[in-house]
């Protein structure tokens, strides 16, 4: 009896503890995004920062945490700083690392498409204010793509590891593109040029993944 007991102890610590994160797999090699982010960036970004990010989470709630990372980002008014820059921080760089790609599809689902078209006019126009807003957004955050609660398009920034599906930011939606605008992610290879790292970036970013984000956004 007290074996089995045991056993079952066991068994649903583990199953309590599963909520613990770990770095997702890469797609893609550290070099494969060249030139327009470089290996050495690539391989600290994701490496060290993001994994840093997870180690501080999971220290953080702890091995009884139960919740998914999308339920402690929902109600992260009740958390402490630490979890909401660590969760926001394992959050925000597993989507940007989804968006970007080596062989980029560089023409957005015929459905997401026409809603830029009528929102902002053109993907190009879109682009650069994506660009734009990036570029003058003050200090470390992320410049991001979001479909609102009526299912419209909006740009929007976050500072530090924030986002939105926060329940203290100004902008809530679900984000289907992100761009991580801290230093960390350009300043190797373009110093302080933060326009020059956004102007490029689209070379790399995988619009059948922002699509996929899309229709999965408006269907919940
Ligand atoms: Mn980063």
């Amino acid at each position: 009896m007290k074996r089995i007991l045991l056993i079952a102890s066991v068994i649903l610590s583990n199953f309590l503890q599963a909520q613990n994160f770990s770095l997702p797999k890469l797609a893609y090699s550290y070099s494969s995004l060249e030139p327009t982010i470089d290996s050495v960036t690539m391989r600290i970004h994701y490496s060290k920062h993001h994994q840093a990010y997870i180690s501080n989470l999971n220290k953080a709630i702890g091995t009884s945490n139960t919740k998914s990372l999308t339920e402690i980002l929902n109600s992260i008014s009740t958390q402490s700083a630490v979890v909401r820059n660590n969760a926001g921080g394992h959050y925000n760089h597993t989507l940007f690392w989804e968006l970007l790609s080596p062989t980029p599809s560089k023409t957005p689902s015929s459905e997401l498409l026409n809603q830029i078209n009528k929102q902002y006019g053109s993907l190009d126009s879109l682009q650069k204010s994506i660009t734009m807003v990036g570029t003058s957004l003050f200090g470390s955050g992320w410049v991001w793509l979001i479909v609102t609660p009526t299912n419209e398009l909006k740009i929007t920034t976050t500072s530090n590891q924030d986002n939105p599906l926060m329940d203290l930011v100004v902008d809530k939606g679900t984000p289907i593109l992100a761009i991580d605008v801290w230093e960390h992610a350009y300043y190797l290879k373009y110093q302080n040029k933060r326009a020059d790292y956004l102007k490029n970036i689209w070379n790399v970013i995988d619009w059948k993944a922002v699509s996929d984000k899309y229709t999965s956004a408006l269907k919940k």
